[in-house]
């Protein structure tokens, strides 16, 4: 693929509120974004990494670290023919999925638009559209969070999704179903925040009809969420605890859970996202695509993935609106018919990046460029 510069930017991304979960609070959004040059073809792809590490063990700074140290002057250095080889150079290196998928999504872009297709064509999409929902975080009080439930289902969103953890589940869950019935389509995600001691309040979650909930227990189980389903009639979802197809087959296998949320950043990459999702597909296990906050550049990675067939539950991906007074993408990511994304027509992600407002909101920069020819 001849890639002879890649460059990273790490930005600060103000979020237009506060977003709460089980595990803390996200104001801004801590960014690295990857750059991946061949002629005048560029990649562009984003770190979804937290600037903690509470979602998972990785942070914006050790995805910085195993980008420059390892895996960067590595890829310059040997070079690949095609995205899939990015994942293979750096099957040696344990776990660090962010770090990994970050560079990996960069060569996708660039890929396909070497190819002049869409990110999603290349990916294996069949759709044009896709349905989206929206997470919300926890909030100060139930009116608060009422309000957002009605304004986003004044959008026309498909599915709300609460954040829920101990004090903050079955009132928020009742006032929801009370004020907007039983038809919304609502579910809840507990980012790992209980215990099998609690399954008695767990099973009580059956009588909101959930679409499902997400991660109830701890973000390395899956044997407690296999003992857990087998008493709770709402599906579990997986999110923290599934890092490839390996874990999903697993998971599968011991009735941990119904449904996956996949991450793209979570599972290393888009290659083994699709694996991922085609495994599911086989498995009659609906996937979905989940959010990490991303700017405009994950957000449309995350639209082309969830083109593919078996994304056949609403996902993550809401209008860059809903996260940034301004999106470091042109056009920004909008709803094109109520709780409907059109996939871009254009190569790769199909969108342009506002380079310019990525400048100002710069806080570190780093350009590597191949030292040596590759033939
Ligand atoms: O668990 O899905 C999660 C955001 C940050 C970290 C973890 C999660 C989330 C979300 C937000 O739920 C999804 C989004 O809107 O991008
Ligand atoms: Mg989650």
């Amino acid at each position: 693929m001849d890639i002879n510069q890649i460059s990273l930017h790490r930005i600060k991304l103000p979020l237009n509120s506060v977003f709460a979960t089980s595990f803390g609070k996200v104001t801004e959004k801590d960014i690295i974004i990857v750059k991946a040059h061949s002629g005048d073809k560029v990649g562009f792809a984003e770190s979804v990494a937290m600037p903690f590490p509470i979602y998972n063990e990785e942070t914006t700074g050790t995805v910085w670290h195993m980008l420059e140290t390892y895996m960067i002057p590595q890829l310059l250095d040997k070079g690949i023919k095609e995205p899939k080889d990015v994942s293979e150079m750096f099957s040696y290196i344990r776990r660090n999925n962010m770090a990994k998928a970050s560079l990996e999504m960069a060569v996708w872009d660039l890929y396909s638009k070497q190819k002049g297709q869409t990110l999603s064509a290349a990916l294996g999409g069949k759709r044009s559209e896709i349905e989206v929902g929206v997470s919300i975080g926890i909030e100060d009080s139930i009116e608060t969070l009422l309000k957002k439930v009605e304004g986003f289902l004044g959008d026309g969103y498909k599915k709300i999704k609460v954040k829920i953890k101990p004090g903050w589940d079955i009132e928020p869950l009742e006032a929801i179903r009370k004020k907007f019935g039983d038809q919304i389509p609502l579910m809840a995600d507990a980012n790992s925040c209980y215990s099998l001691n609690d399954k008695q309040l767990l099973k009580e979650l059956d009588q909101f009809n959930l679409m499902m909930v997400e991660q109830p227990l701890a973000h390395d189980d899956i044997i407690d969420h296999a003992k857990l389903q087998a008493i709770m009639k709402t599906p579990i979802c997986l999110d923290e605890s599934i890092h490839s197809v390996e874990d999903a087959r697993k998971a599968i296998e011991i009735n941990a859970c119904k449904i996956i949320n996949i991450k793209v950043g979570r599972v290393g990459g888009l290659s083994e996202a699709v694996k991922m999702h085609d495994f599911c597909e086989e498995k009659n296990i609906p996937v979905w695509c989940g959010g990490m906050l991303e700017s405009g550049i994950g957000r449309s990675h995350n639209i082309a993935i969830a083109s593919l067939s078996n994304f056949s539950i609403p996902g993550d991906t809401s209008a860059s609106s809903r996260y940034f007074h301004e999106d470091i993408i042109l056009p920004e990511v909008t709803l094109s018919k109520p709780g409907i994304i059109t996939v871009p027509e254009k190569p790769g992600i199909g969108i342009d990046i506002n380079q310019e407002l990525i400048n100002q909101l710069t806080v570190n920069e780093k350009v590597f460029k191949r030292e040596t020819v590759n033939f």
